[in-house]
């Protein structure tokens, strides 16, 4: 009796280690990371329109390459985001669009904008 019991317990653990063993590499896949990468130039936003998968986290890189623009930071007001950004110095902005749709960046005065296309 004692041996079955110890057998089923030993099959327990061996079940709850194997499913947890598992649960890592599907975690993984799931936080599987968009890299877009863009610039600001004298044309404003480059490129100004982007495509991204909804349910995947997104790294944006930004790069201001000139001063003369008003665009010395980035607005996304669906993410509640607002970025300086220093001359010639990438930065990285995340964020995690959930739905399908256009989330919209700008500079502060909302005059230089782009958009960003969730699929
Ligand atoms: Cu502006």
């Amino acid at each position: 009796m004692t041996k079955t019991i110890l057998a089923c317990i030993s099959i327990f653990v061996a079940v709850v280690a194997g499913a947890s063993a598992l649960a890592k590499p599907a975690d993984g896949k799931k936080g599987q990371e968009q890299v877009v990468t863009m610039q600001v130039t004298s044309e404003g936003f480059v490129p100004a329109q982007v495509k991204v998968k909804a349910g995947q986290p997104v790294k944006l890189i930004v790069t201001r390459k000139t001063d003369v623009t008003c665009a010395k930071e980035i607005v996304i007001k669906d993410f509640g985001i607002n970025e300086p950004l220093p001359l010639n110095q990438p930065v990285e902005i995340r964020f995690t669009p959930t739905k399908p749709g256009q989330v919209r960046y700008a500079c502060a005065m909302d005059m230089i904008a782009g958009v960003i296309i969730v699929e």
